[in-house]
């Protein structure tokens, strides 16, 4: 039997061609798990969010122009001067169906992203607005996060054993005070399992992401997706880890781990394969095309770093 022709590879092209969810399929670029639907509808980031409340190793947040990952924005906005960029990514893309906010730090470790999308939401019904977080405030602040309109929710999840997810994020403040080790990973892991939760009882469409880390949660992608999608996940993005900040001197992931770690989430949720691990203040269909200098009047230029989505 040829690959081409092999069960498994039916079953892919199947589920390739299946929406995943038939109601964001062409309006929300990374809930669209068909290549047409993935092209048809743009996404503008709302670079709104200052501040983390967690350490990740692989993250170096920046105000750049330069650099093309998350954690990168030109400039930071007040919620007001968002809705003028909205303003101005509406008039410059008509296939503009989705505002996010995710970041450049994480959008629940300060009040600046509820209130941009209070205000988009009332201006603006018809968006699609869509968090993304690291998911420590997310059980606190799921019912205002409902309440200002946000429908879908990604929430990074590297790891769900404490003594993996220590080295990812060795340490987090919570509650005014600083945890380490494998009190911060267990803090963290617990909120973000318990938020995915109720997100999901609230009818929230949720997505993982997950950042690919050699030698430290290779192995581990299996029980991630099992223990994500237990909690109410539908989907997962695998994203391969840019080296850079504490983990520079590890190897980016091949193609061969990248390959073996959608699999093995496979088992438990639908893979979203479409990421071009965006800036914080992206603007345009992933891939496909891209307004933010137009946006901003910047002249951007992009480099292929990154370290998480
Ligand atoms: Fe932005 Fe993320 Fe919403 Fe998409 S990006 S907040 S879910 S609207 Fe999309 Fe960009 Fe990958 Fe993120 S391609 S980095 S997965
Ligand atoms: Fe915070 Fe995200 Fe950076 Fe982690 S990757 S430190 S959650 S901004």
């Amino acid at each position: 039997m040829t690959e081409g022709s092999s069960p498994s590879s039916q079953v892919l092209r199947t589920q390739l061609a299946t929406p995943a969810f038939p109601r964001l399929e062409g309006r929300h670029p990374c809930f669209s798990t068909t290549a047409e639907g993935h092209a048809r509808s743009a996404r503008l980031h709302l670079p709104v969010s200052p501040g983390c409340n967690i350490d990740c190793s692989f993250c170096k947040r920046d105000f750049n122009r330069r650099d093309q990952r998350p954690g990168v924005a030109t400039r930071l906005l007040t919620p007001d001067q968002a809705v003028g960029i909205v303003e101005r990514a509406l008039a410059l893309c008509p296939t503009l169906s989705v505002v996010g906010i995710a970041g450049p730090g994480d959008p629940l470790a300060t009040s600046h992203a509820l209130d941009t999308f209070r205000i988009v939401h009332d201006r603006w019904p018809e968006l699609i607005l869509c968090l993304s977080t690291n998911g420590l405030m997310l059980p606190q602040r799921i019912d205002e996060i409902a309440a200002v309109g946000v429908s879908t929710l990604t929430v990074t999840v590297n790891a769900v054993d404490p003594a993996i997810q220590a080295q990812i994020t060795p340490k987090i403040a919570w509650q005014r005070q600083r945890l380490d080790g494998v009190a911060a990973a267990e803090r963290l892991i617990e909120n973000q399992l318990n938020g995915i939760a109720r997100a999901a009882a609230l009818g929230m469409t949720i997505k993982i992401n997950t950042v690919l880390i050699p030698t430290v949660n290779d192995d581990h992608i299996e029980e991630v997706g099992a223990q994500v999608a237990a909690a109410g996940a539908r989907m997962i993005n695998i994203i391969p880890l840019i080296p850079q900040h504490r983990f520079a001197d590890l190897p980016a992931p091949s193609l061969m781990a990248r390959y073996v770690a959608r699999a093995d989430a496979e088992r438990h949720l639908r893979v979203f394969s479409h990421c071009q691990r965006c800036r914080a203040d992206a603007c345009g269909i992933p891939g496909v095309n891209d307004y933010t200098a137009l946006l901003y009047g910047d002249d951007i230029v992009a480099e292929p770093t990154f370290s998480h989505g």
